[in-house]
């Protein structure tokens, strides 16, 4: 059985970005596989993070999950924090990762960037997301584009654990998806979209009112010369918006294209805005729905169960292959 194991941090509002590299991806997917969904809330740490909102961003990334049409009948739906075995082999891989290969990751030298005082966590922080992976002996990770080199730092780690241990882990393949892997900020297409982002103008917030989406789309750069053409290289903003039309709507660029033929940014850009705010509708309302029920608590728990069974398993297989007592 091929099984996924995929997650979005806590760590600020989820935007269009995160969607479309990794929600949307996990709710297309989701049939073919054995999925484990999780809550990456040990992650959200490696930045100082005040516990109210950790707290309410960790219920808020889980309910999207399930509103956005993750089936925690078919999934296991959970947060990182209540399944022990994710800190357990964190540690364990953290002795297998050489210092070098974490100073390589571009995701560590860019949340370091500038700043005076940063947690040793942030650093080590790719051993415990290989340790997330190989703990479900995770066949394929959907992410987008920022994240293949963590994806293929645990290919290196789980390789290197078997040669050296005994066949334990599963070595993964990332998915990441051609179109929309990497969305771009609204006001810099050389920029990731980022809820890092201090302008706010930058990205579309998943739970962003119609009005606001409307208005920063129309605010969205785009070039002068005033034809919807999908060319990232000479065309970045508008190829960027072409994509999240694509996405969003569900339809190949060409059509896209064609439907824009001969005019300006005016109409595609509003059109481009319903198109958003006609999928974001229902996943808002099954959000509002869900956010603060009972059943939400019941999927987390249940998953947790489920995650947990699996997970304990490999930390089991792992740790007798290194040779710790494990009776
Ligand atoms: P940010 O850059 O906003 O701080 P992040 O990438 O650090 O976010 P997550 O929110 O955990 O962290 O990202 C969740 C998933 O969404 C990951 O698989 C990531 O690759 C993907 N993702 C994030 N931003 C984008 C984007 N702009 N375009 C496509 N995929 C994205
Ligand atoms: N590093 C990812 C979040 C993450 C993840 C994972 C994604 C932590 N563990 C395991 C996929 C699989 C990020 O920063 N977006």
């Amino acid at each position: 059985m091929k099984r996924i194991l995929s997650g979005i941090k806590p760590s600020g509002d989820l935007n269009i970005g995160g969607y479309s590299g990794a929600l949307q991806q996990y709710v297309a997917m989701q049939h073919e596989y054995e999925n484990f969904f999780f809550v990456p809330d040990l992650h959200a740490v490696t930045v100082p993070q005040d516990p109210l909102e950790l707290y309410h961003r960790s219920k808020e990334i889980a309910a999207f999950y399930v509103a956005a049409g993750v089936d925690p009948a078919k999934s296991a739906i959970f947060l990182q924090s209540q399944v022990s075995a994710h800190a357990e082999l964190g540690w364990l891989m953290e002795t297998q990762v050489h210092f070098g290969e974490l100073s390589r990751m571009t995701q560590f030298k860019d949340k370091s960037d500038g700043k005076d005082a940063v947690s040793s966590a942030l650093f080590t922080y790719p051993a415990l997301m290989a340790a997330d992976i190989l703990l479900y002996q995770a066949t394929h990770v959907p992410v987008g584009e920022d994240q293949k080199q963590h994806v293929e730092l645990t290919r290196d780690l789980a390789t290197r654990f078997n040669n050296r241990f005994g066949e334990t882990f599963t070595v993964p393949e990332p998915i990441i998806q051609d179109l929309g892997c990497r969305i771009m900020s609204l006001d810099d297409p050389s920029k990731k979209m980022s809820k890092s982002n201090p302008n706010k103008n930058s990205y579309v917030l998943l739970l962003d009112e119609p009005d606001t989406i409307r208005k920063k789309l129309s605010r969205a750069v785009t070039d002068s010369e005033m034809s919807v053409r999908y060319d990232p290289e000479n065309k970045p903003a508008v190829s960027n918006l072409l994509e999240i039309y694509s996405i969003f709507s569900e339809e190949p660029i060409s059509v896209i294209e064609k439907r824009y033929e001969g005019q300006g940014y005016g109409g595609f850009k509003k059109d481009l805005a319903e198109a958003v705010i006609s999928k974001l509708e229902p996943i808002q309302r099954n959000f509002r729905e869900i956010i603060d029920s009972e059943e939400l608590v019941r999927i987390l728990k249940d998953g947790a169960e489920r995650a947990s069974a699996v997970a304990n398993e490999t930390l089991l297989k792992a740790k007798k292959a290194m040779g710790f007592l494990t009776f």
